[in-house]
């Protein structure tokens, strides 16, 4: 609760509230008696929602307002159960506080226990991505404070392996020539199974009314080296039938080029192809509806495998390690291809003495582990 006292907005001071964390419908907040003409609620939003408020009412009630209490924030650790990315996690967080004592509230990922180190993507945000480098059971930790006091929350999540080859249509941005209003183009990489081409429970990608020459998209932040590609075709027997003819494209840097290939057509299954393998940013599946429209359940595209030689770098005493933003993958016929990469989190504590430290870090868009050796040599800066 704030108020206006004339000049600029200032926090209504001592505000008991029931409950103390926020709550959905009634939240009661008891203050000393002030004088003011205009009070306004601010909300801070939880990490990827907003907010709504119902009803405001302010009352001058009469009776001594009970003290108010720094109540210790609220942390609940959780991971999103549809996430299904081998050796990631995606983690789902909430904290929640009554504002008090200074109106700020952190929130901090960390490792409890586990057979090998984790990445976050960002240890700061209640909902991110951690990836495991070795495979196990973990506890992870989400700590909330607000400055005085802190609440703990864990989760425990067993990692598997990271695969050589992953589905990478997860990772990529999906769009169609045309989707029916009553569909979604997200529906094509949406990481669902199909239970079969007449899908009547998950999204569907489909172009009725439209006919003959459709395609769909998906386009990746930075270039992939791919081989492979299953396709589960959408037939409901009736407007949307399967596919009369289809192709693969990439995008090449100037335009959508046909990729040579054996591309047969089957219901009810994921439809298997394998092609030469390309470097792009871009891939479309062109599908052809002679007498009806068409349509697609799900698409993977299949990456090729890739090795990152383990880097070397040098630092002095208490100086942070220079971790490149990208790395250098290296493909089986010798192609290169940059990567950003996530580094695990470095402390000045970390490097405090001189010797030799392992930093771990992943490879975005298609996972893969990377190793730095960091030697620590003695004396600061100019020593
Ligand atoms: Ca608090
Ligand atoms: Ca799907």
């Amino acid at each position: 609760m704030q108020y206006h006292n004339g000049t600029t907005w200032v926090d209504v001071p001592k505000q008991a509230r029931s409950p103390a964390i926020p709550r959905a419908d009634y939240n009661h907040v008891q203050f000393p008696t002030l004088t003011a003409q205009r009070f306004r609620v601010v909300m801070t939003h939880q990490a990827g929602h907003r907010t709504a408020l119902k009803e405001l009412q302010v009352f001058h009630a009469g009776a001594h307002a009970p003290p108010a209490h720094n109540v210790a924030p609220y942390a609940l650790a959780t991971v999103d159960p549809s996430f299904r990315s081998a050796g990631q996690a995606r983690l789902t967080g909430v904290v929640k506080d009554d504002a008090l004592p200074r109106g700020t509230l952190t929130a901090t990922w960390s490792k409890v226990r586990g057979p090998g180190t984790v990445i976050f993507a960002q240890p700061n945000a209640p909902s991110t991505l951690a990836t495991f480098t070795e495979p196990g059971d973990y506890t992870l930790k989400l700590t909330a404070s607000d400055g005085a006091r802190s609440t703990e929350s864990t989760v425990d999540i067993t990692a598997a392996a990271i695969p050589a080859v992953v589905n990478v249509a997860t990772a990529a941005t999906p769009t169609a020539s045309y989707t029916s209003p009553w569909e979604q183009v997200a529906a094509i990489n949406d990481g669902i199974d199909p239970p079969s081409s007449n899908d009547g429970v998950n999204r569907r990608w489909g172009t009725w009314p439209e006919q003959g020459e459709q395609w769909v998209q998906l386009e990746w932040p930075n270039p992939v080296r791919v081989n492979a590609s299953d396709i589960y075709f959408f037939d409901d027997g009736g407007g949307v039938r399967l596919p009369a003819s289809w192709r693969l494209q990439y995008w090449n840097g100037q335009s959508f080029v046909d990729i040579p290939a054996t591309y047969d057509v089957a219901a009810n299954q994921y439809v298997h192809t394998d092609f030469p393998g390309v470097t792009t940013t871009s891939m479309r599946a062109v599908l052809v509806g002679e007498t009806a429209s068409v349509g697609v359940l799900e698409w993977q595209v299949h990456n090729e495998p890739s090795t990152v030689d383990p880097l070397r770098l040098e630092t002095r005493q208490s100086v942070l390690p220079a971790l490149p933003a990208t790395v250098t993958r290296t493909y089986g016929d010798g192609t290169h291809v940059d990567s950003p990469v996530t580094w695990a989190t470095v402390t000045v504590k970390d490097v405090s003495k001189p010797g030799r430290i392992t930093v771990y870090g992943v490879t975005n868009d298609i996972p893969l582990i990377v190793e730095a050796t960091v030697e620590i040599r003695r004396g600061r800066q100019g020593g």
